[in-house]
């Protein structure tokens, strides 16, 4: 990856997660934007921007520019709901401002043809509500092998978060609801459910720190786990449920979603954010 890609990658991130934080920094030697560069792009349709004025796109590699990644674009010529999510397009990409991309000459392209090529791409598509939840084969706190099938027949409240997350309105804030909603669901005798939060620091986040995370915060292993395993499982993971997670200074920049997969393995719900109500989730479980 080259430095001034991912510098604006994450720029951009931060920009996307952080709307309170202060924004883009200024670069000098940002062109305007008429005059900035023009690059080929090929990728799928991830899912609109939180605030519906772009589109979070997983392109492919631009050679010599940027490489493969997933991030935010606005549009140029087009407006992201004539867009749905998995639509491949082509487009010309440009940096419109400092750390902000935007996307011109819109195609959309047919699905990818059978090729050795097209597996991948499927494998790593975002699953809808109503959907079957994608399979995995993670470890849970104590080192135990957890599948999404172990628990078929229960419904499943799914986060992701990571231990060392240091703004405290993001991960620890989830956690905490997660938290909260395990004691209010325990109180109101409501049963037959998992909580899972799946770490997206895999590397940093093994079982016996997660089993320490956990227990610093009274969480019961009866039905909650936190659940750890490679760094391919789990990044691929995080593009099947739509959560965005890249590298930064803070160690991830991320997106955050709670889902709801009912006994049958479907999404049922789901919720953006970290500021979620428990009641949500608690009034579907009872
Ligand atoms: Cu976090």
């Amino acid at each position: 990856m080259t430095a001034p890609a991912l510098r604006f990658g994450l720029t951009l991130l931060l920009a996307a997660t952080l709307p309170a934080a202060s924004g883009p920094k200024a670069q000098a030697d940002a062109p305007p934007a008429a005059a900035a560069p023009r690059y080929d792009l090929r990728g799928e349709v991830i899912a609109l921007t939180p605030d519906g004025n772009g589109l979070i796109v997983h392109h492919e590699e631009i050679p010599g520019y940027m490489p493969a990644m997933t991030m935010e674009f606005l549009l140029q010529g087009a407006k992201p709901a004539d867009f749905r999510e998995g639509q491949r397009i082509r487009a010309r990409m440009y940096e419109s401002a400092p750390g902000e991309f935007k996307l011109e000459d819109i195609r959309t392209e047919a699905a990818a043809p059978a090729s050795a090529g097209k597996k991948r791409i499927e494998h790593d598509a975002f699953v809808e509500l109503g959907e079957r939840a994608p399979e995995f084969q993670l470890l849970n706190q104590l080192g135990e092998k957890v599948s999404l099938e172990r628990y078929r027949g229960q419904r499943i409240v799914l986060n992701f978060i990571f231990t060392r997350c240091p703004v405290a309105t993001m991960c620890p804030a989830a956690t905490a609801r997660m938290i909260s909603l395990q004691r209010q669901a325990a109180a109101r005798d409501i049963k037959d459910f998992q909580l899972l939060s799946i770490s997206m620091d895999p590397v940093y986040d093994t079982p016996e720190v997660l089993r320490e995370y956990a227990e610093a915060r009274g969480v019961d292993p009866v039905n909650f786990q936190f659940l750890t395993g490679s760094e391919a499982s789990v990044r691929r993971l995080l593009a099947q449920f739509g959560v965005i997670a890249e590298p930064s200074e803070n160690l991830w920049k991320h997106t955050l979603a709670t889902l709801l997969i009912d006994r049958d393995g479907r999404i049922r719900q789901r919720v953006e954010g970290a500021s979620w109500d428990p009641e949500v989730f608690l009034r579907l479980l009872q």
